[in-house]
């Protein structure tokens, strides 16, 4: 592998630059010839919003207010999403790297040098030895065209995606309990609910769309529990907050189920009638996890255990949500699992007001997590295992059974898979992970000693950096193609504007590479319209059924939620009225015993890290980091820290201070504040490189859903004994710059 490109080169030709005006500015006098209505491409709320073009550029943006979820309403993301069209870090051609520095190449030589690196690496190291990471904020066309690519261009089975780093601990405990991945109920049934219990999600902040539906709840007389180790802007609106130590969400939620079960607070009927394994997971959580154990493995007073289960165990209907807080564990699975339970025990589950639901993250988090980029997955939430499914999927693709390769390994592993020697090349396509993969040491060391790799970016990213070849893709903007929103609802996507320079849709650029590999046969795409019709087809029986969707209807009817296997079959917003997804049409319980986090608090490392986000941040950054809005908002990182810990070190609010795990360390501004426990700090995790929590966090992964620990390591705070550090504060949260200088 060539030489990385030197970092302060490349911020300087590549950004970010802050940007905050369109093209040419705003003008009054503007003449808008094209208002495209379409969705905003951040987070899974997927709001709807009308691009306004003037002479083939994006130039200004509305909210939709015929769009059901957001009806007008965008928040700060949304509102200056459209800025990133005509950015002017834009990739514009394709870029190779020559004596450790980026230089400008032909479309048809990069293709070449990227399909004979390949060619030349199957032929050494067998096919194997190639490997692609892809992504979720991909309209769900291009993933399915991600996942063949893999399979049957490049012929490997190492093939991933970003979600799993985001919601497979959920998508695996849903398999487990209801047989299908995706939310019992759409997020209309929340104002329907009595009560609410959120666990580890920040809603205020990373789906801010959605509190309409929680006010609206609210409005009706309803009650919020909040579970996180924070006093987020969440929890502070909640009603009771269960402020627990990271990693132990399972001795929670077993002491409450162990509550509602003393206090007959069960819906007997429906677990007869509708479920399974209900005796092993009452007799553990009755026998072991009482209010007061549990209180003392969470720190969750027990008090307040037995009222979040009488005030949810008693309510006649109720909507259970999480995110990431309770997912990004090694025991992660298990957490969505003792959550479930609980639904299942009260019966409040498949009717209205009675709900369930992940909140799924990315904007195509669900779409993106259907159709076979994931490594064990195949089209319409098939399994690659399974020798049916294999059968109908080669049928659709044409190729022979021998030819389809097995399950292949998740991206943690597959990261260590190439410090091993065995993957040699990469192709990575919409993700960042210099910033968003655990121990940012250890990833830096696996993109080194590639032999060869190749990522496919619309902005120059930390991780492109390392690349030998860098080809410009198109923004959300500029190609059309469907998303699946957190409520299992497939909308549409639609071009605006044509893309900078030479940028291209990646669709296209896989294609060419095929035929470079001599597999055009097999990607014969003239339009992307051809590639939806072929992933309907391969979707048809499938559990992720698009079989009767089609681009009029979601056009016609502001979306349709899948399973929809036929034309006239008006979709499915609520599933488990009638059914569950196991054969028997039964939910499973699981008995699950609490082990929390991989690392607990020690001498050396006495705290808990835990890691999420800002609301005017996106995942690694590199959108929003360019733009100046959301950087004026919030520039960089900090960390989280309680005032008794402060006290005790002696850390004033913004000085800097050194992080410290068993991994490695960063220097962040220290942010003091009541909200956090004592034992615990936070870092928001979108900036790379030396500003990365990552370079903190524990790789550890889930044994079923292979998510890493973001959310719990063992961390030590050290003050930094210099005159020269300036001591920081401008632009966060909740402290200000007077107060800082105090
Ligand atoms: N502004 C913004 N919005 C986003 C995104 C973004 O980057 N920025 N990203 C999108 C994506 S991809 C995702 S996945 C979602 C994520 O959405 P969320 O899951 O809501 O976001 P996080 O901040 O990662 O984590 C949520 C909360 O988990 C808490 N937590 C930490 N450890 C634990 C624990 O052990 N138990 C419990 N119960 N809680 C814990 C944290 O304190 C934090 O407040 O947001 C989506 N929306
Ligand atoms: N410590 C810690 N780490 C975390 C998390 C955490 O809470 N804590 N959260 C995790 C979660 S939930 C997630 S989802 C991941 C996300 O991690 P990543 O997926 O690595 O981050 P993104 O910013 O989504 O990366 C997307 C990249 O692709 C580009 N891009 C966007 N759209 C397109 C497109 O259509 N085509 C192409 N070719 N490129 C595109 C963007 O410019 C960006 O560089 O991070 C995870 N990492
Ligand atoms: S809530 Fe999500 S989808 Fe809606 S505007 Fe904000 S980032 Fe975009
Ligand atoms: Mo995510």
């Amino acid at each position: 592998m060539s030489k990385v490109e030197n970092l302060d080169n490349i911020l300087d030709r590549f950004g970010p630059h802050l940007h905050d005006e369109p093209y040419g500015g705003w003008q009054a006098d503007r003449v808008i010839d094209k208002v495209v209505s379409t969705h905003c491409p951040y987070c899974a709320v997927q709001c709807g919003m009308n691009l306004l073009v003037e002479k083939d550029h994006v130039v200004g943006f509305e909210p939709r207010y015929d769009f059901p979820v957001n009806e007008g309403r965008l928040c700060p993301k949304g509102v200056t999403a459209y800025l990133q069209a005509h950015h002017p870090d834009r990739l514009e051609y394709p870029l190779i790297k020559r004596n450790g520095m980026f230089e400008r190449a032909s479309w048809g030589e990069a293709l070449d040098l990227v399909a004979a690196k390949f060619i030349e690496l199957r032929e050494k190291h067998g096919r194997d030895s190639l490997a692609l990471y892809s992504g979720s904020s991909l309209t769900t066309e291009k993933t399915y065209v991600m996942g063949k690519f893999a399979r049957v261009g490049l012929g490997t089975r190492y093939v991933d995606y970003n979600g799993r780093l985001c919601m497979v601990s959920a998508a695996a405990g849903n398999n487990k309990a209801f047989g299908v991945d995706r939310a019992a109920n759409p997020w209309s049934d929340i104002p329907l609910a009595e009560v609410l219990l959120i666990g580890g999600a920040n809603v205020a902040e990373t789906f801010p769309i959605l509190n309409k539906y929680m006010w609206q709840q609210r409005d009706n007389g309803g009650v919020w529990i909040i579970i996180d180790p924070r006093e987020t802007a969440t929890a502070r609106q909640g009603d009771l907050h269960l402020q627990l130590r990271p990693g132990t969400d399972v001795a929670l939620m077993n002491g409450i189920l162990h509550v509602v079960i003393k206090e007959s607070l069960i819906d007997q009927q429906f677990i007869d009638e509708r479920t399974n394994d209900w005796t092993a997971a009452r007799d553990l959580v009755l026998e072991k996890y009482t209010p007061e154990y549990c209180a003392e493995i969470t720190g969750v007073p027990a008090e307040k255990i037995i009222q979040a289960a009488r005030i949810y165990g008693r309510a006649k209907t109720g909507y259970v949500l999480h995110a990431r807080g309770i997912e990004h564990h090694s025991n992660g699975v298990d957490n969505v699992l003792s959550y479930i339970n609980l639904v299942l025990a009260t019966g409040k589950i498949g009717a209205a007001g009675k709900g369930y639901a992940t909140f799924t993250g990315q904007g195509n988090g669900q779409g993106g997590r259907e159709h076979g980029q994931k490594a064990d997955q195949l089209p319409g939430q098939r399994s690659i295992m399974n020798p049916e499914h294999r059968k109908h999927i080669c049928k659709i693709w044409g190729i022979s059974e021998d030819e389809l390769p097995q399950a292949g390994v998740s991206v943690v592993e597959m990261f260590q898979k190439m410090r091993e020697g065995e993957i040699r090349g990469l192709m990575s396509v919409c993700n960042n992970v210099m910033v968003s993969l655990p121990d940012t040491n250890k990833v830096r060391e696996s993109l080194e000693g590639l032999d060869f790799y190749v990522c496919i970016d619309f902005f120059m990213s930390e991780s492109a950096r390392y690349a030998d070849v860098v080809l410009p893709g198109t923004a959300w903007s500029e190609d059309e193609g469907v998303t699946t929103s957190g409520e299992g609802r497939v909308l549409k996507i639609n071009k605006a504007s044509n893309p900078p320079g030479e940028a291209k849709p990646d669709w296209w650029i896989v294609q060419q590479l095929a035929k470079r590999l001599g597999r055009e046969k097999f990607f014969p795409y003239t339009s992307t319209r051809e590639m939806f019709e072929e992933l309907r087809e391969a979707s048809r029986g499938g559990t992720a059924d698009y079989g009767g969707i089609s681009w009029e209807r979601i056009e016609q009817e502001n979306g349709v939620f899948w399973p929809c296997p036929t034309e006239d079959h008006p979709g499915t917003p609520r599933l488990f009225e009638e059914k569950f997804y196991h054969p028997d049409g039964r939910a499973k319980f699981h008995a699950i015993e609490y082990k929390g986090a991989e690392e607990k608090p020690d001498k050396e490392f006495p705290l808990i890290l835990t890691s999420g986000r800002v609301v005017f941040q996106y995942l690694s950054g590199n959108q929003t980091r360019r733009i100046k809005f959301l950087v004026d908002q919030c520039p960089e990182p900090y960390v989280e820290i309680h005032p008794a810990t402060a006290r005790e070190m002696n850390i004033r609010d913004g000085e800097r201070v050194k992080v410290i795990s068993r991994r490695g360390d960063g220097v962040f501004p220290a942010l003091i504040v009541k909200t956090i426990r004592p034992d615990t700090i936070f870092i928001p995790y979108h900036w790379g490189e030396q500003l990365a929590v990552n370079q903190l966090t524990n790789p550890v992964l889930d044994p079923t859903s292979k998510i890493p620990e973001f959310k719990a390591c063992s961390a030590r705070i050290e003050k930094i004994h210099s005159r020269e550090l300036p001591i920081l504060g401008q632009g966060r949260q909740g402290v200000s710059q007077s107060e800082v200088q105090k």
